[in-house]
């Protein structure tokens, strides 16, 4: 009898455990639940930043970096800034350009809308502390007009409607809806390569005066958009113009690289890289932080094969903020064979990355 009593107890007891209203006031199940979920957040919390911690701390013995040997010096690695608002002068960004220890240096032509001087890219390609040289690029935008650009004529779009105005030229097209300010251009046409290259005003003529190493040649992938358009050879019009640009500036300075920035699918033509140095490539393993599918990337691994094997140097530039991806990007840029770059998405500082330091 006591014992079905005790039985009967306990049932009770755990009827009324989960019947909490019996045994607790409202007031008491609410700093239950608050304390329970306070553990679940230290748990979470504590996950995470253990995850943080081992991104932000851990120490793989990076690969040896890829390397090339490019106009007789050896590049492991290479830094990319377009923007200098951050510097308070040009004088305080080429100090900071001459002493960074990067091989290789991709820049603009411009500094606050004024050229570099000769001077200044001489003191940024040579002064490095080892006092070895360092290779400087310039950028230079052949398949998009850039608004910002002293060829660009304020009439050919006076109303700021993204659609060329009838003064305008005819090799500009409409702007690129990513881009404010750039527009993009019929490329092949000789009065827009005229602005490029070929005479003492044009603009690939002014880098081989300012003593540039070479060029970095943006927007080559404009031939993907003319062939959505319905220009058929819109490739092999971009790799014509590629060519006799590159010809040209290789008649004037032998050594002058050529150096394209993406449009990769163009390596399968042997005359393109015939005429190049090298090639860049950004956003191929990561999207910001996001990771390319493995088809895009294996697609462009097997582009970039193409380069690598005619001994043309591959430049690779990831913009993730992670410290995991910015880890990942440079091992696997490395195991393919490419010097890596994880930079600012704006191109606005020179970044040094922890355990990638240039060496
Ligand atoms: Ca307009
Ligand atoms: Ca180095």
């Amino acid at each position: 009898m006591e014992h079905r009593i005790k039985i009967k107890n306990f049932e009770e007891l755990i009827e009324n455990f989960f019947n909490a209203k019996i045994y607790y006031d409202d007031n008491v199940k609410k700093s239950i639940k608050i304390l329970v979920y306070g553990i679940i957040g230290i748990i979470l919390i504590s996950f995470s930043g253990l995850i943080y911690f081992y991104d932000a701390f851990y120490k793989s013995t990076p690969l040896t970096p890829a390397q090339f040997t490019i106009n007789g010096q050896n590049v492991n690695d290479f830094t990319y800034i377009l923007q200098y608002d951050a510097y308070s002068s040009s004088q305080e960004a080429v100090l900071d350009m001459a002493q960074t220890t990067y091989d290789l240096i991709v820049m603009d032509y411009y500094y606050a809308e004024e050229p570099w001087t000769v001077d200044e890219i001489d003191t940024i390609q040579s002064s490095s502390p080892q006092l070895t040289q360092k290779i400087a690029l310039c950028y230079i935008s052949i398949g998009e007009a850039e608004s910002y650009r002293p060829y660009w004529n304020a009439s050919w779009d006076s109303d700021f409607d993204g659609v060329p105005d009838v003064d305008a030229p005819d090799w500009l097209d409409v702007e690129n809806p990513d881009w404010e300010g750039n527009y993009k251009v019929k490329y092949w046409e000789e009065s827009w390569q005229n602005i490029i290259f070929g005479s003492e005003s044009s603009y690939l003529d002014k880098i081989i005066e300012l003593g540039f190493d070479g060029a970095y040649l943006d927007i080559i992938d404009a031939y993907e958009y003319y062939e959505e358009q319905g220009i058929s050879n819109a490739d092999q019009l971009m790799i014509g113009f590629v060519q006799n640009l590159s010809i040209y500036c290789k008649n004037k300075n032998p050594n002058f690289l050529i150096v394209p920035q993406n449009g990769e699918a163009l390596g399968v033509n042997q005359e393109y890289l015939e005429v190049i140095d090298g090639i860049g490539r950004e956003n191929m393993f990561y999207e910001g932080n996001i990771r390319n599918s493995e088809d895009y990337v294996q697609e462009t691994i097997d582009y970039l094969d193409l380069f690598l094997d005619e001994n043309l140097f591959v430049l690779q530039i990831e913009y993730p903020t992670l410290p995991r991806l910015i880890r990942l990007s440079y091992s696997k840029g490395t195991e393919n064979g490419y010097v890596c770059y994880v930079g600012p998405r704006d191109l606005d500082e020179i970044q040094i990355n922890a355990n990638y330091e240039p060496n």
